[in-house]
């Protein structure tokens, strides 16, 4: 028992020596200084022994108790007050590379949209993503049972308004902030509005329940379809390169009067067909038309007096086509791989 007690002691030193961190300090207490540590199980078992041997054996564990709960006292008084035993700190060694954080490539595409069109005249606006059946679709010339409800689904908020009719979506276009842009400003008007849209969608990989959209309106005296073929023209280049050309194809929206789908040619095989492209040669991008007489009243401009045109890019899909993704849903996957390319 006596070698016993000396070997517990020269392992305990041994092991303090090498002590590099609070943890390794805690853990040397449990085992060795702790109610249940190897020195505690020696004293428990004296009552069994001789008087004498239990006396000699006694002192000589509670000496080394003593000597061991010193030195711990000391190692710990180090440790905690510099955070390790070996101080030292090698100025020489390269330090800890911090990951920088980057932009989502959502972000990119709509900041490069916000460089060109504010570079254009437009400014930026704003509006609710949750939003009155109203503005997301009645004064839009999508009233309550028009069968144009049917091309865009949505989320319906369940609570009712003092009449006892849901009419909380979540929209399902950016349009939805036309007319609180016209009320805002008035004419003459040059605005953009980027933002996130939500549908009821079967999703797939180029349909998401939720994506981006960038709007935009120009109201003025005398502006006309040529005026928007030539912005959109512009954009076109912009986006993908000088050589890009424009079509504009007619195209139902209720909100515009002609609408039409602006397609662009596919910048990846330059017009000649690819998988892309679904071997047309065209890539659709978006919506757009002169605004509809109704919507201009709605937003308290005077159709007698001004016209003027709204526009509309699938800002996801934008994403999509310049960086090559093949999925929609990749971008609300949260996966860090997919994240971390761009
Ligand atoms: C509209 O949403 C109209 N508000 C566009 C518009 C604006 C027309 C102004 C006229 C004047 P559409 O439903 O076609 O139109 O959607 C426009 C673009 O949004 C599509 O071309 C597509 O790029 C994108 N988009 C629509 N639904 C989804 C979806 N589920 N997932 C991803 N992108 C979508």
């Amino acid at each position: 028992m006596k070698n016993k007690i000396e070997q517990i002691k020269k392992e305990f030193l041994d092991q303090l020596a090498k002590l590099k961190n609070i943890e390794d300090l805690r853990a040397l207490e449990l085992k060795y200084l702790s109610r249940k540590g190897e020195l505690s199980e020696i004293m428990h078992g004296l009552k069994d022994l001789s008087l004498e041997l239990k006396k000699e054996l006694g002192e000589l564990a509670n000496k080394a108790k003593i000597e061991m709960q010193t030195k711990f006292t000391e190692a710990r008084r180090v440790i905690e007050s510099y955070g390790k035993k070996d101080d030292f700190v090698d100025v020489t060694l390269p330090g800890e590379k911090i990951a920088n954080g980057h932009l989502n490539p959502l972000t990119l595409v709509q900041n490069d949209l916000e460089d060109l069109f504010t570079s254009l005249g437009f400014i930026i606006g704003d509006g609710p993503e949750l939003e009155s059946d109203y503005y997301n679709f009645t004064a839009l010339n999508v009233p309550p049972l028009h069968p144009a409800r049917d091309m865009q689904d949505t989320f319906y908020i369940d609570s009712k308004n003092k009449n006892g009719e849901y009419d909380l979506v979540m929209r399902t276009q950016t349009s939805s902030v036309q007319i609180r842009m016209l009320q805002k400003y008035g004419a003459p008007l040059k605005v953009i509005i980027p933002g996130r849209c939500f549908r009821n969608e079967a999703t797939d990989a180029r349909h998401e329940h939720t994506f981006y959209q960038c709007e935009g309106i120009v109201i003025g005296k005398d502006i006309n379809f040529s005026n928007l073929k030539s912005l959109l023209e512009i954009v076109g280049k912009r986006l993908f390169g000088p050589d890009t050309e424009l079509r504009m194809r007619p195209k139902f929206y209720p909100f515009v009067e002609p609408g039409n789908n602006g397609e662009y040619t596919c910048f990846l095989c330059n017009g000649k067909g690819c998988r892309v492209c679904k071997q047309t040669g065209w890539l659709e991008i978006v919506g757009a038309g002169l605004i509809h007489p109704d919507v201009l009243r709605a937003g308290g401009i005077d159709p007698e007096v001004y016209s003027g045109f709204a526009f509309g890019f699938g800002l996801t899909r934008l994403a999509m086509l310049k960086y090559g993704i093949n999925d929609i849903r990749l971008f609300n996957s949260g996966d860090l791989k997919f994240l971390e390319q761009f």
